[in-house]
């Protein structure tokens, strides 16, 4: 799979060199390159943004330098994804989704946001999705992207060198993941289930099952009502 970002903040995608997802790109399995914006800039201030029309606070990503250079790295294989706060939320089922495209473009706004004409021109030629992290604020769309770049690459077939492990997790069958535990069997008089250390897989199964209802129930109970 091939991830191209564009942001002003290409120094921000540095940290993808480390740790799983290092691993991945040093195999040859991931290719990720981050593009600064402002190269496609062709004033002495390298000027990314403008006040919006209609007025109000805040400026607005021009439309300009995004369609160069998003025009440089699109093609008919490309998912644009553009990180905003106004998108639909990011999910396990997209990432899944995203995971098996050829080639993620994300487009990283700052600001207030790009000129909403880059996404409609965009959505006449390749699929394009406003995707949100959660209900909250955050300065750009850098770390959003880091975030689903995490999420989707590690899904990635050769990614994550033990399959199984992507299977027993949160999300993965719509309930909240159980608890775990390791050695030592007492740590500051706290002790493991007994259940964990009785050798019946059945009954160790049945276990892990409650608890993951229970602690779905108690923080997220609306994934429970989703499941019907
Ligand atoms: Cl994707 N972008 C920004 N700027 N803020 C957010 C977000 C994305 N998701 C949650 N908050």
């Amino acid at each position: 799979m091939r991830i191209d970002i564009v942001t002003i903040f290409p120094e921000f995608f540095s940290v993808l060199d480390v740790s799983l997802l290092g691993r991945a790109r040093q195999a040859g399995i991931l290719q990720v390159a981050a593009h600064d914006l402002r190269e496609h800039t062709h004033d002495r201030h390298r000027t990314v943004d403008d006040t919006p029309y209609g007025g109000g606070a805040g400026m607005v990503m021009k439309p300009e330098p995004w369609g160069e250079a998003l025009d440089a790295l699109v093609t008919d294989e490309s998912v644009l994804i553009v990180p905003s706060p106004a998108g639909e939320p990011f999910t396990q089922q997209i990432a899944r989704e995203f995971a098996h495209a050829p080639h993620l473009v994300f487009a990283c706004g700052r600001y207030e946001g790009i000129d909403q004409r880059v996404v409609d021109h965009y959505s006449s030629r390749i699929p394009v999705r406003l995707i949100s992290l959660g209900d909250y604020v955050l300065n750009g769309g850098e770390v959003a992207a880091m975030a689903m770049i995490e999420a989707v690459g590690r899904l990635v077939p050769g990614v994550v060198g033990n399959p199984e492990s992507l299977v027993e997790e949160s999300h993965e069958d719509g309930l909240l993941e159980y608890p775990s535990y390791t050695k030592p069997a007492v740590w500051r008089g706290l002790e493991v289930p007994p259940v964990l250390l009785s050798g019946n897989h059945g009954a160790v199964a049945a276990w892990r099952r409650e608890q993951q209802i229970e602690r779905t129930r108690r923080v997220r109970p609306e994934l429970l009502d989703d499941r019907g």
